[in-house]
């Protein structure tokens, strides 16, 4: 068995756009389970935490400007192999490569060759998928 966790989280354009729903209509159809799920509008300090290691890139300020610029849905999730799973739901980080089918290549939009707003979020690793679940969900058993 290898039963496992992820952390999804619902971009700023994601959830503006009303796209919450579908984005768990996804996880729930491929099979997972929603464990833990959270409304917020998150902080500067947790965003620079979830995203350390992208501190120093040229995208890493925007990127965090653009995360805490409104709510996100926050989602733990839960099934086999999920967060290889979820990545592959997702689909490529840029929404103009990502395969049809793909929450990003179905929804993502191009804003002038700017990745930054691309729907979703997904763990890309067992290990960082334990590290972020902590910093969002911290009393998370
Ligand atoms: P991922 O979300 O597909 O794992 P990462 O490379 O980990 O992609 O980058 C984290 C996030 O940073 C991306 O989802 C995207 O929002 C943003 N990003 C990545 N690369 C760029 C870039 O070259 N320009 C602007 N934003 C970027
Ligand atoms: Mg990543």
């Amino acid at each position: 068995m290898t039963t496992e966790r992820s952390l999804v989280l619902v971009k700023p354009d994601g959830f503006s756009r009303g796209l919450t729903g579908a984005v768990l209509a996804r996880i729930e159809r491929k099979g997972y389970r929603l464990v833990a799920l959270e409304i917020r509008t998150p902080t500067r300090e947790l965003l620079i935490q979830h995203y350390a290691e992208h501190e120093g890139k040229p995208f890493f300020e925007p990127l965090v400007a653009f995360m805490s610029s409104g709510p996100v849905t926050a989602v733990v999730i839960e099934g086999e192999r999920c967060v290889e799973g979820f990545r592959s739901i997702a689909g490529a980080t840029d929404p103009t490569k990502a395969a049809p089918g793909s929450i990003r290549g179905d929804f993502g939009r191009d804003f002038g060759h700017d990745v930054t707003q691309n729907v979703v979020h997904g763990s890309d690793s067992p290990e960082s998928a334990a590290r972020e679940v902590g910093l969002w969900f911290p009393g998370l058993t």
